[in-house]
């Protein structure tokens, strides 16, 4: 799977002369690399449809059952490969579907193309059927956003958002295209195959635009190494950026030689081992108290590819407030944003890490006082959690499974969004790039399924497992039928609380315990006490190996400790799609936690 970052030599299109845009758009996308989109159709896309009927051993069309569902798979595929993903729907209904996947794409910086239908041009404003003015609602959520109004832009367009979608710092880009404009006839000269590379290849325009970024001098690299040779208690602090400049390789190559300690953001997991003697594991709101200390007491932050993201500030004056900060990042609008450093760098970091790896710098003094005392916090506060006698607890469900999988190098975990989502973070140790794939600056329930399905599609050889709970399984459950329709065989270990567990953990905290809608059974079902106190998941509602089996899927209930190796057992060696239903309580806590606007001070570990 690491080899797949590499881009895939485009194919050529067959030469016969484009009939009209929609067929434009689709000899563009194969010229792009384009081999896998994710399309829901309706009006006014469905000339692209046809369009892509003329090249079924090209590109494969995958229906979802929802548009969100396909946005999602979209992310799937271009977080697992570091490709562009492509979605597409109708206007209207179909398009404002999509929109929560621009965002999430916004901010977790991946490049996705998303293709709507739009009315005709000539019904545009005037609130036809199905209109919706996409490129204004989603302007400020994507990097890029289009109308087309000529259907002889549509080369230069499709060049463009992916040049835009994948350089730079990684974005969505959103094309929005009228019908009229799919069904245009079109008026070039197709006479020789020089014609057709012209047409697919003109000159981008795109004014202002820095997709490469410059690169940096000698002096500044320089006073980052000696700023390095100064330091007695580093930290490197790396994000998301790593991943997507493909720097995982390169940075541990860093580490190594500079024996500094790594802490990653929740996008960066992956990027170094986090069960390594160097690493410390994410930082912020859940992350290890070991990295929240160590960042808190670094005299020198190397902040790589970060954003300095509220949920890992927490409170932004006291973070990092002890040392001094060098702040790398490809977008120049990240620097200073929410924490000026003392020293900001606007780079690729792939690039600079590789020149900072050639100058061979290192502390001058030993670090070994500085790895005592983060061995120390390792030690006496590592993450944890409390068996409950003899049913199965959420965390311990993920560390089985990390268990029997951590020396497996086919794994890609993705997840919901709530308690599942950070104690997969926490206890599912990841040690590669593009293995975790989660939904982290928007927070969107409902993620973990289309996004698992995407991965799969892009890595047929992999296992991968959508570990979600039951409020966010539920947003997007529709799904397990293209799984099965569309032959992607997957694999749900859903930690079943019945409850939307980090809303109620919210309300123990500072809602002084009232449930206000966190409970997701029958709402005349005597209060649900959980498994914990004893009721099985035959009071679980709803059925979800039941509706599993309706599906297609196979599946199998659980709740007691001696079930749960069998269970996990079952589900990994299943040919077929396969659901865990594990009935776990709802009473336990993420563990520990910085509240908002509080600093490491104010940690909660218990
Ligand atoms: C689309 C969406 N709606 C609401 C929220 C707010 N929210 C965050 S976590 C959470 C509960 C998630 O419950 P579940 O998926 O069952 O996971 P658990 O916390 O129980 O593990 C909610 C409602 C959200 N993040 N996304």
């Amino acid at each position: 799977m690491t080899d797949d970052h590499a881009r895939p030599t485009p194919p050529s299109t067959p030469l016969t002369r484009p009939a009209n845009g929609a067929e434009v758009v689709v000899d563009a996308l194969i010229r792009q690399g384009v081999d896998t989109i994710f399309a829901y159709p309706g009006a006014c896309s469905m000339p692209l449809h046809h369009a892509f009927l003329l090249h079924p051993n090209q590109i494969r069309v995958i229906l979802p059952r929802h548009e969100q569902g396909g946005g999602f798979a979209a992310h799937g595929y271009a977080r697992s490969t570091g490709r562009p993903g492509v979605c597409m729907t109708t206007s209207g209904p179909g398009a404002t579907n999509l929109i929560t996947t621009i965002a999430d794409a916004k901010l977790d910086s991946i490049p996705i193309i998303f293709i709507t239908g739009q009315v005709q041009r000539a019904s545009i404003g005037s609130d036809a059927f199905q209109e919706v003015p996409m490129i204004e609602i989603c302007g400020s959520i994507t990097k890029q956003h289009y109308l087309v109004t000529d259907v002889r832009d549509l080369p230069r367009i499709v060049k463009e958002a992916f040049y835009i979608a994948t350089t730079g710092r990684p974005g969505p880009v959103l094309i929005d295209i009228p019908r009229d404009i799919l069904t245009s006839p079109i008026d070039a000269a197709f006479d020789t195959p020089e014609d057709f590379e012209q047409y697919y290849n003109p000159p981008m325009n795109l004014p202002g635009y820095v997709g490469i970024a410059p690169e940096i001098s000698a002096t500044q690299l320089a006073t980052i190494a000696q700023m390095i040779r100064e330091s007695k208690r580093p930290v490197i602090y790396a994000g998301g950026g790593v991943i997507s400049s493909e720097a995982s390789e390169v940075l541990s190559q860093f580490v190594r030689q500079s024996g500094i300690p790594v802490t990653t953001t929740l996008m960066g997991l992956g990027c170094f081992p986090s069960k390594d003697p160097l690493g410390l594991h994410f930082l912020g709101m859940h992350g290890a108290t070991t990295a929240n200390f160590a960042v808190n007491e670094a005299d020198l932050l190397l902040a790589f590819g970060v954003r300095f993201d509220d949920r890992v500030t927490c409170n932004v004056e006291k973070f990092a407030s002890h040392g001094r900060i060098v702040h790398v990042d490809i977008d120049p609008s990240e620097i200073a944003k929410i924490k000026k450093p003392t020293v900001a760098i606007v780079g690729d970091l792939r690039q600079i890490l590789t020149r900072l790896l050639a100058l061979q710098c290192h502390p001058n003094e030993s670090l070994q006082p500085w790895y005592d005392q983060i061995n120390g916090w390792k030690q006496s506060e590592p993450l944890h959690w409390n068996p409950v006698n003899g049913w199965i607890s959420a965390q311990m469900a993920i560390d089985r499974l990390w268990q029997m999988t951590h020396d497996r190098d086919d794994m890609i975990i993705t997840t919901g969004v709530g308690q599942h989502q950070m104690w997969t973070a926490q206890f599912y140790h990841f040690k590669r790039p593009r293995t975790w794939i989660s939904s982290l600056g928007l927070g969107t329930m409902g993620f973990g399924l289309p996004a698992a399905m995407g991965a799969k599609v892009a890595h047929p050889e992999a296992t991968v497992i959508d570990i979600d709970g039951d409020g966010s399984f539920q947003m997007n459950i529709q799904e397990m039928a293209t799984c099965t329709c569309e032959k992607i065989p997957m694999k749900v270990l859903l930690l079943n609380n019945q409850h939307l567990g980090m809303v109620v953990q919210w309300e123990d905290r500072f809602y002084d315990k009232h449930r206000g809608h966190t409970y997701l059974g029958p709402i005349d079902h005597p209060e649900w006490r959980g498994a914990g106190d004893g009721l099985g998941p035959a009071d679980r509602f709803p059925n979800y190996v039941g509706i599993a089996q309706n599906y297609g899927w196979a599946g199998r209930s659980i709740a007691h400790v001696d079930e749960l190796d069998d269970g996990l057992r079952a589900m990994l060696e299943s040919p077929k799609s396969f659901l865990l239903d594990v009935a776990v309580p709802y009473q336990e806590h993420v563990l520990p936690m910085i509240p908002p606007g509080y600093s490491v001070e104010n940690m909660i570990r218990n």
